[in-house]
């Protein structure tokens, strides 16, 4: 029983750290580093109606779309990402947002950076 909820929760586990650490490298590309450009697109995929600004709306359903962490939070998490408030998403955030995520200074994202930063920034406490 104990055992049977142990591989079922292992099993959510990786398919959870998959779905994001996938998008990461589609968007990584090959040398599996982002930058800036590439995190923004990261975002950007969210822009369902590619007016260059990822609206709430878009923000929710894209994060469920995306099999997100904490799907009833992404209102929260919408203002978490909206650094210059205007209640938009736009290049002006993901830029902010990239500095908080970027460490080591040399302007380009690891997996280990992304993930790191994910974790800390969306989760419920
Ligand atoms: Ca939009
Ligand atoms: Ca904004
Ligand atoms: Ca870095």
């Amino acid at each position: 029983m104990m055992l049977k909820l142990v591989i079922a929760v292992s099993l959510f586990v990786s398919a959870y750290c998959a779905s994001i650490h996938n998008l990461f490298d589609a968007f990584a590309g090959v040398d599996q580093y982002m930058d800036i450009t590439e995190f923004s697109d990261f975002w950007f995929q969210f822009d369902i109606d590619g007016d260059g600004v990822v609206s709430k709306m878009e923000f929710d359903s894209g994060w469920r779309q995306a099999d997100f962490p904490d799907k009833d939070h992404s209102p929260f998490f919408f203002l978490e990402m909206d650094r210059v408030p205007d209640e938009q998403l736009t290049r002006e955030d993901f830029q902010h947002m990239f500095n908080i995520f970027e460490s080591g200074d040399d302007a380009r994202l690891s997996y280990r950076e992304f993930r790191n930063t994910f974790d800390a920034l969306f989760k419920v406490d």
